[in-house]
């Protein structure tokens, strides 16, 4: 039989519409994204995310890994818009700095999509929607697993040692914000040091054993504001001779499989999940924002809370 490339083409052109890929011949979505970089498990399940889901939808991605340095996103933002991308997205590694850029992009009549973090700008219109977290319920939800344990121990003091993300992210003055609302007026729950480990597990590991030196014995909570600072600092509370999860409670956020294997092991409490895997949901934002429909300014992501007791039943479905 044989096959007119006309046939080819209306077979191509089906398949494509079949699997949301571009019909033959259209041009494909171009996406810009600007990722903060590789600093911790949850951002390499997120970049994973981001990028099979352009392939599987056929977006044409630009992906442009900045280091955790602002600098960096700022360049990758100005090449797309000399690129001239259909769209920009990105998740800010700081709040603040970007207002500049985002009227470079708005000037050039190119939508931004800000995914995971947000921005701290007056102008609301620079940006299109946010798609990522609530972090100050994330840090809420972290305390309160903290009042439940104080609960059952009446009177006991509950010295907290904390861990922050990076200076300046929204993750890290959310988190510490939703957590603090919580403890606020407990005589029990006290915060007595608090310093960034900048989300990455050698710096966590770092500054606990700081925290080990000038509080030690004192010292029996670490809220740790992600998984990989916690699992850090794992490391330095086992070197100094104490048990972590048991001498020192440990309440970590993100939820990715490092957290599970060390609740597991007895050495975490509670991981509270932050889920990474927004790339579908952002193909698709991408698309209705190109294609100029309505889209709402913030869309958030549904997120549970697992402590260590059902770590080993949920360790099968995790997917990050
Ligand atoms: C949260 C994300 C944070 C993670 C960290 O959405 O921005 O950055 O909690 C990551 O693991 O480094």
């Amino acid at each position: 039989m044989v096959v007119t490339r006309r046939t080819m083409l209306r077979l191509a052109a089906s398949a494509a519409a079949a699997t949301c890929l571009p019909a033959l011949g259209a041009t494909p979505l171009t996406m810009g994204f600007s990722q903060v970089g590789a600093e911790s498990e949850w951002r390499t399940a997120n970049t994973a995310s981001i990028k099979e889901a352009a392939g599987k939808d056929g977006v044409n991605l630009k992906f442009a890994d900045a280091q955790q340095k602002q600098e960096n996103q700022v360049k990758a933002i100005r090449s797309f818009i000399a690129q001239r991308v259909d769209v920009i997205a990105f998740s800010p590694v700081v709040e603040s700095g970007f207002e500049t850029v985002l009227r470079e992009a708005k000037a050039a009549k190119i939508p931004v999509i800000l995914t995971d973090r947000a921005v701290n700008v007056t102008d609301k219109s620079l940006y299109t929607t946010f798609i990522g977290s609530d972090f100050v319920e994330e840090g809420r939800l972290a305390a309160r697993w903290l009042l439940q344990q104080a609960a059952k121990t009446p009177g006991k003091k509950y010295n907290i040692v904390e861990l922050q993300g990076t200076v300046g992210s929204a993750p890290a003055i959310d988190r510490k914000a939703g957590f603090a609302e919580v403890i606020k007026g407990n005589p029990n729950l006290t915060i007595i040091r608090s310093q960034t480990g900048d989300f990455t597990r050698a710096k966590g590991k770092e500054v606990m054993e700081a925290f080990l030196k000038a509080q030690g014995n004192n010292i029996n909570v670490l809220y740790a504001h992600n998984d990989d600072m916690a699992i850090g600092a794992i490391q330095a509370i086992e070197e100094a001779g104490m048990k972590p999860g048991k001498d020192i409670l440990i309440i970590s956020i993100d939820g990715v499989k490092g957290a599970f294997e060390a609740m597991m092991a007895g050495k975490l409490n509670v991981t509270i999940e932050c889920n990474p895997l927004l790339g579908p949901q952002l193909m698709q934002i991408a698309r209705d924002v190109v294609a100029g429909k309505p889209v709402p300014k913030r869309i958030t992501v549904v997120e549970g809370v697992f402590p260590a007791e059902q770590a080993a039943r949920e360790f099968p479905n995790r997917r990050y």
